[in-house]
């Protein structure tokens, strides 16, 4: 649990807009041991708060990873998807220690989820009242992120519970985003009067942060349009009959009865996009005015750039992949520090010595390495070339990045013996541009900008 590994060093292709400079992401171990961290918070005393599905809640020192439990919840039910999830501590910790909790419970056969308040004492959690009980709960799909805006109201991202109908169900709190008073009571300004529901038409949502007054979210698609939308009061987010964009007829006919509100950002296949941070800070300037994502599925942390509305995704780069495994939440000091948990320990995953984990990343832009030794040539006749001297055995492999960030291709070449090697390149699926070329001789890698001709 106090374990602060040695440095880990990835490069991974940092592809702003025309350029190809690479960005070097740092990976300290804050701490192991973990089982299945679902939130990560920076508290107001300067300490990692976080939650552990099982039931677990902690504070864990960002530098020595020394880990204070601070409550141990009896009634938390884990299964598949569910137990204890999201948590938000109150905006003036000092005068409202308050920490509120998302978790789901068994009541004979039923599997409810309820939204809890505890006050801290300084070292444990007590007190503990429901703001929000017998909110439909299942195996699978119950969010459930909890975010407290300016305005000091809670948000509540809730999941369809595996009855996707549900979610277009204004009395259902399922597969919803809801809002609640930090006391539990309903809002006066809620879109239904008396009703917690502040948006519907959701499925699965377990991201949620705001900045300048947008809220952002991010939602697990079934086989096909993960999403992350833009929270609005009042507004249909589509599912089910609506995933991703509008864009089949059925879809369009709904979207247009029901004014759906559209993604700014969808993947298919799925990522299985996860806990969502939009980092302000200048600390790390390559990623200012970003969405940091982290996904499950697609194992790496998602960077959206957004423009000057921060309405609408410019940019996309992807880091750490497969590196750490599942990642589940990501955490965003003050000052810009970043934290990433990791989540194989969750039935879906495959533990690595150590998990689960949560990391540190730092981000310093490097000098492009020389190539040295290296020529290639890519072009759509086919009949593409990379040739290179290896002075040991080494595993090798390339990657072309449009200019993006989207992956164009991948080669593998596995592992290559020592002396001169030539590998034919079939790029003729590639429209002629630019690319960013990534170079991967084991533990080395290498960029450069590239054309395809
Ligand atoms: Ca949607
Ligand atoms: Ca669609």
């Amino acid at each position: 649990m106090l374990a602060r590994s040695a440095l880990v060093i990835a490069v991974v292709v940092g592809v702003a807009t025309a350029s190809c400079n690479a960005q070097i992401l740092s990976v300290r171990t804050v701490a192991t041991g973990l089982d299945t961290p679902w939130e990560v918070l920076w508290g107001p005393d300067g300490w990692l708060w976080v939650t552990e599905r099982a039931g677990r809640i902690s504070r864990i020192h960002p530098e020595t990873g020394q880990q204070q439990v601070i409550a141990t919840l009896g009634d938390v039910y884990e299964q598949g998807e569910s137990g204890l999830l999201g948590m938000a501590l109150h905006p003036n910790f000092a005068d409202s220690p308050y920490v509120f909790v998302a978790y789901t419970w068994r009541d004979g056969s039923q599997i409810l989820e309820r939204i809890v308040r505890f006050t801290y004492d300084g070292a444990t959690l007590g007190d503990m009242r429901i703001l929000l009980d017998r909110i439909p709960g299942a195996t699978i799909h119950d969010g459930c992120r909890l975010l407290i805006l300016p305005d000091r109201t809670l948000l509540v991202t809730t999941g369809d519970a595996n009855v996707p109908s549900r979610a277009q169900d204004r009395q259902s709190a399922a597969g919803k985003v809801l809002r609640l008073n930090l006391d539990g009571t309903i809002p006066a300004d809620n879109p239904i009067p008396g009703s917690p529901v502040w948006s519907l038409g959701h499925r699965n949502a377990q991201g949620l942060t705001v900045f300048g007054g947008i809220v952002y979210s991010s939602e697990h698609g079934p086989n096909s349009d993960d999403e992350v939308n833009i929270i609005e009061r009042g507004r249909n987010y589509g599912w089910p009959t609506v995933m991703g964009y509008c864009d089949s007829p059925t879809e369009r006919t709904f979207c247009d009865q029901e004014q759906v509100v559209e993604p700014i950002a969808a993947w298919t296949p799925t990522i299985a996009p996860c806990g969502l941070e939009y980092y302000a800070s200048d600390r790390i300037p390559q990623w200012q005015h970003s969405l940091l994502l982290v996904t499950l599925k697609a194992a790496r942390l998602v960077v959206l750039r957004l423009d000057s509305t921060r309405r609408r995704v410019v940019s996309e780069q992807h880091f750490l992949v497969g590196e750490l495994g599942r990642l589940r939440d990501v955490c965003v000091s003050p000052d810009g520090r970043v934290f990433v948990a990791t989540s194989n320990r969750d039935g879906r995953g495959t533990p690595r010595s150590g998990d689960d984990r949560i990391v540190e990343l730092t981000v310093a832009t490097s000098e492009v390495p020389p190539l040295r030794q290296i020529s290639w040539q890519f072009s759509t006749d086919g009949s593409g070339l990379l040739q290179l001297f290896l002075p040991h055995a080494a595993a090798v492999g390339l990657e072309l990045a449009d200019l993006r960030g989207g992956h164009a291709a991948f080669w593998h070449f596995g592992t290559c013996a020592e002396g001169s090697h030539a590998f034919q390149l079939e790029t003729s699926h590639l429209a002629r541009g630019a690319y960013c070329a990534m170079l991967t001789i084991g533990a080395e890698r290498y960029h450069q900008l590239v054309l395809v001709h």
